[in-house]
């Protein structure tokens, strides 16, 4: 029992050697204790640090707005299709969760190296939409099959009211509300996504914490780990 064989794994994020387990650092009975969240143990486990409870709430919220919705989208068809077929719940879930990618629920890192690289350069809306058009690329965290300028996705609106109200700065988020105004003008379903709101706001999220340094927000927006927000919020709905 008291014998461990080595390992040749190492974990920079959770650790059970002690009493007992800790993440990043931090025991589950101060967890417990402290009444933290699952946004809390996200930003332990996935930012290896301790984020202000405004950054914890935000994330708690994304988690909620995106666990479900409904059951025309990929993710959800797959699901109930392989429930029906009478597969079991890992199988029924693990075949919606791989329908996530760059058009269904997988854009948000893409859209928050886009804002961000189009921001940080300076570009004007219709220069960055206009030079993803030559590229062939669609503008990531823009665009839905259902809503339109007249009829806007309510969890953007409730995502943008929470960040207007508690973060020291949306400047990504209002310039993916000016692309948006952009695309607008082009076509009346080009609006911004939840993807895109999830993605813009994560960087005023970095950006504005203070919790983390350029070096750090470039790592973790090249790295790509945002779209797990919606692969673990989806998974809710998924499983229900
Ligand atoms: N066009 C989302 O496409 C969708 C354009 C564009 C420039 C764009 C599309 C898209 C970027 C990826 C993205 C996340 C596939 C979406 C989500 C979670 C979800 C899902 C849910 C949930 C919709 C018609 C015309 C074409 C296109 C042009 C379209 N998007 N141009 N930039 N971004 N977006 N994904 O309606 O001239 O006719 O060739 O890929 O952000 O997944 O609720 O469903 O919670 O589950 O099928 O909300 O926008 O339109 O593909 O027929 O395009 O618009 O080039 O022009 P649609 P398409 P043309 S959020």
């Amino acid at each position: 029992g008291k014998v461990r064989a080595p390992t040749h794994i190492i974990s920079t994020i959770s650790d059970d050697r002690g009493e007992e387990p800790c993440y990043a650092g931090v025991p589950m009975s101060s967890i417990v204790e402290r009444g933290y969240g699952v946004g809390d143990v996200i930003s332990l486990l996935w930012f290896k640090r301790s984020l202000p409870r405004y950054c914890t709430h935000f994330i708690e919220i994304c988690i909620m707005l995106c666990a479900d919705h409904g059951p025309c989208v990929s993710g959800a068809h797959n699901t109930i299709v392989t429930a029906r077929a009478g597969k079991d719940l890992v199988s029924s879930l693990v075949s919606g969760l791989l329908t996530i990618g760059p058009r269904f629920g997988g854009a948000i890192d893409d859209a928050a190296r886009y804002f961000k690289d189009a921001y940080d350069r300076g570009l004007t809306p219709y220069e960055f939409v206009e030079s993803m058009k030559k590229k062939g690329i669609r503008v990531p965290g823009i665009g839905h099959r259902i809503k339109r300028g007249d009829n806007r996705d309510k969890r953007v609106e409730l995502l943008q009211r929470f960040a207007r109200t508690h973060f020291p700065s949306v400047k990504y988020m209002e310039y993916a509300v000016q692309v948006e105004t952009y695309t607008l003008s082009k076509a009346n379903n080009l609006v911004l996504n939840v993807d895109g709101a999830i993605g813009s706001l994560f960087l005023d999220l970095l950006a504005g914490s203070g919790m983390f340094s350029k070096q750090e927000i470039d790592e973790i927006v090249e790295i790509g780990y945002l779209n797990g927000l919606f692969v673990l919020a989806r998974s809710i709905g998924l499983i229900g």
